[in-house]
């Protein structure tokens, strides 16, 4: 349901930019010769032509939808050009489109805040940008004002016949009497021209624009005008717009909301909302989608403009209309592993690109049964937490989706079907990694020095997931994991009709993009708090997540993946079976540390504190929680126990013994590995060395502290 936020200002300057018939223009970027000629992008499968999923401007002239399929576009227009969107592992590779979108968010995002929405869709907050051009550079004071600025369409502007449209633009942005908002707006219109001319100019694609005071208006406004131009929302325009939309055109109206509206309101234009009082639309539909509907019918919408240039989530799909559907489990298995190497290589991607690591794994279906009473039973959604590596991915999407149909069929159904059909039928498969947090800087780092080193290493690194707690999160699923996702906002769903009106059956690979931007809009909120929560306890997992990434980029050593998987659940079942897994002895990653060759980066200090590290049996202890104590305290208190480092969190704590206490001891850090670790460690290991020489900063990333990096030994 939606959920009023308060408008934060009512003075923003937001835009909406939506690139035109974008994966034609990416197609026509590859091959020019068919620039202003009417094409479509089709879809691979073959039949009638394939499904039209993008048709250019000109061939929309002929009146080509992109609900027809080849064999129809041909009909109606006999020289369209159809393209074939690309293929890989039998699915679509949305690669190219997403990378194109990527180019054009990085343009976009010099002039403000910006949330990348979809595959081909932006938001852009203005508001500064156009503060400060108001106070510096007014458009009053501009010589000239540019002709793509002069082309926009501002809602309400009297255009009589005859008039020069131009003209009228022009005094508009001029106006002296204007009051602030507009005046905002005005500067927003030569913003949007000139970041549109750069998206033109970098990457030769063109896009439509709105421009409101807020997201939700600016969205309305971004389609009114296209291909390549731009549309403003002025506040007194607003009931204007509003009165004749029909309701289901609204972002969040298109499904049961929208419908009960209709039939239960008699409400059909977002106009007819400006009747109810808000106390009855609370009582229909309670007090936040009450308040939401009240506000949306006067242009009112708080919701802010995240900073997010990347998407919230990846998801891979296929769907299996008619005969194609899937009816044995090994078809089904095969084509989960298709889709899980796909999404196992994006994660990849985002760790090295961009250092984020998804948290959750999601398993959803479309199914049926052909002798089914209970026809209206959806395939069960499932997740479980994420573990990298293509081979783990693939194990737990398939064992995601033995639950989800055993739930589906009944347990008997699945036990007794073997390969053979036994009455049901998988229409639809997609596997989604939500819940993706930035790790901490240092993280990376460590992960970059792994990538050097052989595979033999890797199968070493396995006792690393029995480190700590953060482990029980990498497990493999049991059928006890598994929980379903209940809400249909909480991970990457299937299309739903508000985001994709237009189409008739969407094909789910051709989509997933899209979808990955789109449905995860109110996820935000607990996602944050989750990125909170794990910054602090990221290292195991992105050690696991790391060796799963060099598993693909090693030629997939699988053979010891399997084996560690194993032993790996062999400590899952004893966890299981009431214990805490045990931490054994010194932590895996300083035995892998050792095993490297020393000094790879000939670093001083790495030798400096090889030497140390020889000459003394210095132990450095660490309180895991450091909170509160400077690393200048903790180095006083090295250099009052110079045989025992120690953090004075920590040795308050050895003090009362309430607290448990870890403790390393120098010599089993590989000098080696130190210049490779983030500044803030190098930092704090060489306040423990020397104590008396190093200053370094009192303040220390979350997520970046030593003990992130070595995985405590417990104290004895
Ligand atoms: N897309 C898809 N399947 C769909 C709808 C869209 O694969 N059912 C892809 C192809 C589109 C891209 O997403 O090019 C963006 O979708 P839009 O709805 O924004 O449509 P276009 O950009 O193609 O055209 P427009 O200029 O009308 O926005």
């Amino acid at each position: 349901m939606p959920v009023a936020k308060p408008e934060s200002s009512d003075s923003r300057v937001i835009a909406h930019v939506d690139m035109d018939c974008f994966y034609v223009q990416v197609e026509q970027r590859k091959q020019p010769q068919l620039r202003g000629l009417p094409t479509a992008v089709v879809q691979y499968n073959e039949w009638k032509g394939g499904a039209l999923i993008a048709v250019s401007y000109e061939a929309r002239k002929f009146g080509v939808k992109r609900s027809m399929r080849g064999a129809e576009a041909k009909e109606v227009c006999p020289q369209i050009q159809l393209v074939q969107v690309p293929v890989a592992r039998g699915k679509a590779d949305l690669n190219g489109y997403r990378s194109a979108g990527s180019e054009v968010v990085s343009i976009l995002s010099r002039r403000g805040r910006c949330e990348r929405a979809s595959i081909d869709e932006v938001y852009l907050d203005l508001t500064d940008a156009a503060e400060t051009m108001l106070a510096e550079n007014p458009p009053q004071s501009l010589e000239k004002i540019d002709e793509e600025a002069l082309k926009s369409h501002i809602l309400g502007l009297n255009n009589e016949d005859g008039s020069d449209i131009k003209e009228n633009v022009r005094n508009w942005i001029n106006r002296h009497s204007a009051d602030h908002r507009d005046k905002l707006l005005a500067c927003g219109i030569l913003i949007v021209a000139e970041l549109r001319m750069q998206v033109l100019k970098e990457t030769e694609f063109t896009c439509s624009a709105g421009i409101a005071h807020n997201k939700m208006l600016a969205k309305l406004a971004s389609g009114m005008n296209k291909p390549s131009q731009q549309t403003v929302v002025p506040s007194s325009s607003v009931n204007g717009l509003l009165n004749t939309l029909p309701i289901r055109k609204m972002k969040q109206l298109g499904g049961k909301l929208g419908i009960s509206l209709q039939t239960d309101m008699g409400v059909n234009t977002v106009g007819d909302l400006l009747q109810f009082p808000e106390e009855k639309l609370q009582e229909r539909y309670g007090v936040n989608t009450g308040t939401w509907l009240w506000n949306i019918a006067r242009g009112i919408s708080g919701e802010a403009v995240e900073g997010r240039l990347l998407p919230k989530s990846h998801g891979s799909g296929k769907t299996f209309t008619g005969p194609r559907a899937l009816k044995t489990v090994p078809a089904v298995q095969h084509w989960l592993n298709q889709l899980c190497e796909e999404l196992s290589e994006r994660l990849c991607s985002d760790l090295d690109q961009n250092k984020r690591m998804a948290h959750t794994l999601t398993l959803h279906a479309r199914a049926y049964k052909s002798s089914d009473s209970d026809s209206q039973k959806k395939f069960p959604s499932k997740s479980c937490p994420l573990r990298y590596g293509t081979a783990k991915i693939q194990e737990d999407a398939f064992n995601l989706f033995q639950a989800g149909l055993r739930e589906y069929i009944g347990f008997y159904g699945v036990k007794t079907q073997g390969n053979h059909y036994s009455g049901w039928g998988i229409t639809s498969l997609s596997v989604s990694a939500s819940k993706i947090v930035p790790i901490p800087s240092g993280t990376c780092s460590i992960a970059k020095y792994f990538h050097g080193q052989s595979t033999s290493h890797f199968s070493s690194m396995q006792p690393l997931d029995n480190v700590n707690g953060e482990a029980m999160l990498l497990l493999p699923p049991g059928s006890e994991c598994y929980s379903e996702v209940n809400s249909p906002k909480a991970e990457v769903d299937f299309p739903k009709e508000e985001s994709w009106t237009e189409d008739t059956v969407p094909e789910l690979d051709l989509q997933e993009q899209k979808v990955n931007f789109l449905k995860d809009e109110d996820l935000s909120s607990s996602l944050s708090k989750t990125q909170d929560g794990f910054t602090q306890d990221i290292s195991p997992s992105l050690l696991s997540g790391t060796e799963a990434c060099l598993e693909q980029s090693q030629n997939k050593q699988e053979s010891d993946i399997t084996k560690d998987e194993g032993q790996f659940k062999s400590e899952y079942n004893k966890e299981r079976k009431g214990k805490r897994v045990k931490d054994k002895g010194t932590p895996s990653i300083l035995e892998l540390f050792k095993s490297y060759n020393p000094y790879p980066f000939g670093s001083s200090f790495s030798q400096e504190l090889k030497k140390t590290a020889e000459g003394t049996d210095a132990r450095l202890t660490i309180g895991l929680e450091s909170k509160g104590h400077s690393l200048a305290e903790q180095s006083e208190v090295g250099k009052e126990k110079p045989m025992h480092c120690s953090s004075s969190g920590y040795g308050r704590d050895e003090g009362d013994g309430r607290r448990e206490a870890w403790s390393y001891s120098i010599d089993e850090i590989d000098p080696s590995v130190i210049d490779e670790l983030p500044p803030e460690i190098q930092d704090e290991i060489k306040a423990w060395v020397h104590p008396h020489k190093w200053r370094p900063n009192n303040t220390v990333r979350r997520g970046c502290k030593i003990s992130h990096y070595f995985s405590p030994t417990k104290k004895s």
